[in-house]
């Protein structure tokens, strides 16, 4: 390891930047003194990285094999600094060669491999992984594009592609010796093995090659190093040669190509799965090669596998990595002569499954045809366990053959398909939720028969975020603050927030956490004028939306509370005087094919474009929507945010992690009770959370009833104005229909209850104003949002899904 001094990292550095770059200092561009920077940070990590594989293949103990399709990893230099403890060195070390940290720093493209919540989840479990000691490999797939490059062109959504590879991947180390080849298509066929028993062959009919690409995670100080090993498609030689030899050189090459599209581009739908046979591709080529290198890998030569439950655990993020459980039946029953009740005994120990989702369009169906043509004999392994199981069911419910026909793995319309969340559930150990509401809607309404017939199966784990990236590395004013009041602890104990309670009646204390927050504001005033040329004013209340843009999360109640405050002012009913100077900030990205979530995008921006510049408004109220949010933003804007906006329709969003970073920061939450906004408003109390809208069985009862949201458009004057005012064209350059599909949508069908929830939604909003003009109340309520937030740290979700779920523990 280079040496822990300024002397020994300048050393290191110039050796980088001389011979990885090719440069000397004097010539060098920042993009070459980031990437040596970067360098010289992993080498100080290989070392431990090195170690720590040693010291875990040598315990052989139970690793945690998270597989996930997604990890929204975010910026790797400052977390790696941080868990090197090497910032001062490199402050001053870079100093000595006259270069900036901060400058450097903001050279660096963020791995945007995910969507949103659900990859950045994955990569906060790994930080906390590392951090508690637990030996962990994160299995994923290295996208060459990540989530697309959101842009507006005349406040329309446009996206570019994601290059974040294009100036170099100083954070990865590829392993090509460590490839795995995986097969696809052909036909399966019987034959008699030598010992007389009848097996399956699988003939396929074209391969890939997976070269792994291997990723440091560090855990906090602790010396510890895990690995993300993401996968990237290439094409085998073998499947080269077969077409060289014919003689077709642009064929072989295309073949190339076609292979190399399986890792090209993550899919950036948030919800919605598309259906599409590249994306079945990606899941099994990613779980394929993670099942294959763990056995070939990690594992002694001579490891008998009907002990693999002993040295491995898979969780499930999602269904995404479940062709991953025929996967390995099939390994075991084919490539090891494994019997099915021997595999089967084995594969149903090895799995866990998380499930993050509510919505019914959201889970998995899998076309029997696509299966089939593309994975043929995983398609006659999950027929099997579906038959096995349906026996089961049959077994503990005689004679209820509607409940085997509505259990089956095999839906019959629209299409025969393979539900995944089925599969997942009767594959795993435990099926868990992410919050306590969702698990429990999980058992009461997505998977009921199967919450009856295993109750103990079932269980919750509620999210959290990791501290280090969330608090400490974010938010250094405040971490500074909390550590000078309460010691260093809470970064890897967070429930030691708790100690802060008192401070929050201690005057000088809520007069530093003011300046923290002021301090944080201009940081993003800063930002923002850099980055898109938007202006903050001052003195505002921030008041922040930032998550994907879906229908359920409601950021079109968000906009009718600003047009109905805006058109309150145009018509006289307030005076702008009376309006809390007050900034709303909206992040969000829309998958490219959502029409109704890019339509509210425009919306979004033409109403800024208006209300921003109308004088009758007085500067009390601005709208800024900065394009392409993304975690390297997020940790700007959340330390900055006096409101946090979490307004899903109850029932809607299972967790939420957005969230609990908000509180973490001191922002209040202005939030229905869906989620884990429900553990929030419980742990940091009532009166320092504002709740509205209906609760999950009010909306269940509404929905029965027959919801109308005409009635409420006809019964609230207000909300009818705000309506009539889009519809009049007033946003839409002259062109009155430009949003009807919005406001129709929402007139006519609102299947989120937007409508329903208008009215409490606009007091909540009262009780916000009044709070935060009471400045000494507001900074109570913040500080106690910090102190009672600890909960929410992922570190104790990790601790819950070691004790409940994995039955395994740290090393140490
Ligand atoms: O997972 C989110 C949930 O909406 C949120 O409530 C929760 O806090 C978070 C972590 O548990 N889900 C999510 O982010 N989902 C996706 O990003 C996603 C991505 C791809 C697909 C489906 C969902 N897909 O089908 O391709």
């Amino acid at each position: 390891m280079p040496s822990h001094s300024v002397d020994g990292f300048v050393r290191e550095f110039l050796h980088e930047l001389n011979t990885n770059q090719g440069v000397m200092l004097s010539r060098s561009s920042a993009n070459d003194q980031y990437l040596a920077l970067a360098s010289t940070v992993k080498n100080y990590l290989m070392a431990r990285w090195l170690e720590t594989g040693r010291k875990t293949r040598d315990a052989k103990t139970k690793t945690v094999g998270y597989l996930s399709a997604e990890y929204l990893l975010g910026r790797q230099l400052d977390n790696a600094l941080l868990a090197t403890d090497l910032n001062e060195i490199a402050t001053k070390g870079l100093a000595l060669c006259g270069l900036d940290l901060a400058t450097l720093r903001e050279q660096e493209v963020e791995p945007g491999l995910g969507n949103g919540g659900l990859g950045r989840l994955a990569a906060c479990f790994i930080d906390s992984l590392a951090t508690m000691d637990v030996p962990c490999i994160g299995y994923g797939i290295r996208y060459e594009y990540g989530i697309f490059r959101q842009t507006f062109v005349e406040g329309r959504q446009v996206e570019q592609p994601d290059t974040w590879l294009a100036l170099g991947a100083p954070w990865e180390f590829p392993h090509p010796e460590a490839s795995v080849q995986v097969n696809f298509g052909g036909h399966t066929e019987k034959y008699v093995g030598a010992d007389g028993r009848e097996r399956t062959r699988w003939v396929p009919a074209w391969n890939v090659l997976g070269v792994p690409y291997n990723y440091m995670v560090p855990g906090y100080l602790n010396g510890r190093v895990n690995t993300l090993r993401l996968w990237s498609a290439q094409a085998t030689k073998a499947f080269d040669l077969q077409i060289f030899n014919s003689g077709d050189y642009a064929q072989a090459v295309r073949a190339q190509t076609f292979a190399e599209n399986i890792s090209k581009v993550l899919y950036p739908e948030d919800s919605t799965p598309q259906g599409k046979e590249l994306r079945l591709q990606q899941q099994y080529f990613f779980v394929a090669c993670s099942l294959r290198d763990f056995i070939d890998q990690e594992l002694e030569e001579d490891f008998d596998l009907h002990n693999l439950a002993d040295r491995i655990t898979y969780q499930l993020n999602d269904t995404h990595p479940v062709i991953a459980v025929p996967e390995l039946m099939r390994l075991l029953i084919d490539e090891h002569d494994f019997s099915w009740d021997e595999a089967w005994e084995v594969t149903s120990k090895c799995f866990d499954y998380t499930c993050h989702t509510l919505l019914p369009e959201a889970l998995e169906v899998w076309p029997t045809e696509l299966l089939g043509r593309l994975l043929p004999r995983h398609m006659e392994i999950i027929y099997q366990i579906n038959e096995q199981f349906l026996a089961e069911v049959r077994e503990a419910f005689p004679g209820d053959e509607i409940r085997a026909r509505r259990m089956s793995m095999i839906a019959e319309f629209p299409e025969r398909g393979v539900r995944m969340a089925y599969l997942s559930t009767v594959a795993s150990s435990k099926v868990n939720g992410v919050a306590e509401l969702h698990s429990q809607l999980l058992r009461d309404k997505v998977l009921p028969d199967f919450s009856e017939m295993w109750p103990e199966k079932f269980t919750n784990v509620t999210n959290g975020v990791t501290p280090r990236r969330f608090v400490k590395l974010s938010n250094p004013k405040l971490s500074n603050l909390i550590t000078d009041a309460i010691g260093p602890g809470w970064v890897t104990d967070l429930e030691r927030l708790k100690e802060l309670e008192p401070y929050a009646d201690v005057p000088e204390f809520k007069v530093a956490f003011r300046e923290v927050k002021a301090a944080n504001k201009a940081r993003l005033t800063a930002l923002l004028k850099q980055r898109d040329g938007i202006d903050l004013p001052d003195g505002h209340l921030l008041d922040v939306m930032v998550k994907r843009l879906h229908e359920y999360k409601r950021q079109s109640l968000k906009l009718l509370h600003i047009v109905s405050l805006y058109e309150q002012v145009l018509s006289g009913k307030i005076a702008a005087a009376d309006v809390t100077p007050r900034t709303v900030v909206f992040g969000a990205k829309a998958a490219p094919g959502y029409k109704m979530a890019k339509d509210t995008i425009h919306l979004i921006n033409m109403v800024a474009a208006k209300v921003n510049s109308a004088p009758e408004i007085e500067g009390r109220l601005k709208i800024a929507f900065p394009a392409n949010y993304n975690v390297t933003l997020a940790e700007k804007l959340i330390p900055a945010a006096d409101l946090s906006e979490q307004i899903s329709l109850a029932g809607m969003e299972a967790s939420g992690t957005g969230n609990m970073k908000f509180a973490l920061n001191g922002a209040l939450t202005i939030g229905t009770d869906d989620g884990a906004n429900v553990e929030i408003r419980r742990l940091v109390g009532d009166k320092h959370f504002f709740l509205f809208g209906m609760n999950e069985p009010q909306v269940a009862e509404l929905g029965a009833k027959g919801y109308n949201p005409g009635d409420y458009y006809e019964s609230n004057q207000q909300l009818k104005a705000t309506l009539d005012l889009i519809l009049s064209g007033h946003f839409s350059d002259g062109d009155p229909h430009l949003f009807d599909a919005v406001v129709y949508n929402l007139l006519n069908q609102d299947r989120f209850m937007a409508l329903a929830d208008f009215d409490s939604y606009v007091e909540a909003q009262g009780k916000v104003e009044e709070r935060y003009a009471d400045e000494e109340a507001w900074t109570r309520s913040a500080i106690l949002n910090v102190a009672r937030s600890g909960y929410f740290s992922s570190d104790r979700s990790m601790r819950d899904y070691l004790q409940r779920i994995w039955h395994t523990s740290p090393m140490i």
